[in-house]
C-alpha cells in the first residue's frame, strides 16, 4: 500500500474535516493505518472525519463483534458501515466446525441475481468452513465493482435464512 500518497491524501482530509465536517464520535471495528476512530449509529459517513486520520485504507471485520454468523443482518451493517473504497480490507471471522456452532463459508456470487435469490450454483468460494478460524481471513476490495458476499452453508440457507449476505462496491478515492 502506498503511505506516501495516503499521507498527503491525509493531509488534504485534516484541512477539509477541520473547516467542513463536524465531529462524530465512537466505532469499534473500523481501524486505519492511522490509528483507531470511531462513529456512533446516528452518524452519517460524511460526518466521519473526527479527526482527519481515517483517509487511509480501512481493515473492518464483517459484522463488528457479531462476527460471521446466522441471523445478523449484514445488510444493514454493510449499509452502516458505507461508503467502501478500492484497497479496504474486509476481515472475516467465524469459528471452524465444531459441536456448538454451525459452519460458515464466503463465497462471492456473480450478479444481483444470484445475489437476490442465494443462488449459489455459480458463486466462488472465497473462503471455506475453516479459513475464518482464529483472527480470520483478509478480503480486498481491489476492484470497482460490485461485490456480492454470502455464505454458503445449506445450500444458500444462511444466506436466504440467516440474513448471511451482502453487496458493497468500493468508491474510487479521486485524491490518490
Ligand atoms: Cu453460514
Amino acid at each position: 500500500m502506498d503511505v506516501k500518497c495516503r499521507g498527503a491524501f491525509l493531509l488534504l482530509v485534516v484541512a477539509a474535516a477541520a473547516s467542513t465536517f463536524g465531529v462524530a464520535s465512537a466505532n469499534k471495528e473500523w481501524s486505519t493505518v492511522a490509528g483507531n476512530w470511531n462513529h456512533t449509529g446516528a452518524d452519517f459517513w460524511w460526518q466521519r472525519h473526527p479527526n482527519g486520520t481515517q483517509a487511509a485504507s480501512k481493515r473492518l471485520i464483517v459484522g463488528g463483534d457479531q462476527n460471521w454468523r446466522f441471523g445478523f443482518n449484514y445488510t444493514n451493517w454493510a449499509i452502516n458501515n458505507a461508503p467502501f473504497f478500492l484497497n479496504d480490507t474486509l476481515v472475516f471471522k467465524y469459528d471452524p466446525p465444531n459441536d456448538t456452532t454451525f459452519p460458515h463459508s464466503v463465497y462471492l456470487l456473480p450478479d444481483f441475481w444470484s445475489f437476490q435469490n442465494c443462488d449459489l450454483r455459480r458463486a466462488r468460494k472465497i473462503g471455506d468452513v475453516n479459513a475464518g478460524g482464529g483472527d480470520g481471513f483478509e478480503f480486498v476490495l481491489k476492484r470497482w465493482q460490485p461485490y456480492y458476499f454470502a455464505c454458503g452453508q445449506h445450500d444458500g440457507i444462511h444466506c436466504k435464512d440467516g440474513l448471511m449476505k451482502f453487496a458493497v462496491w468500493p468508491l474510487i478515492r479521486w485524491f490518490y
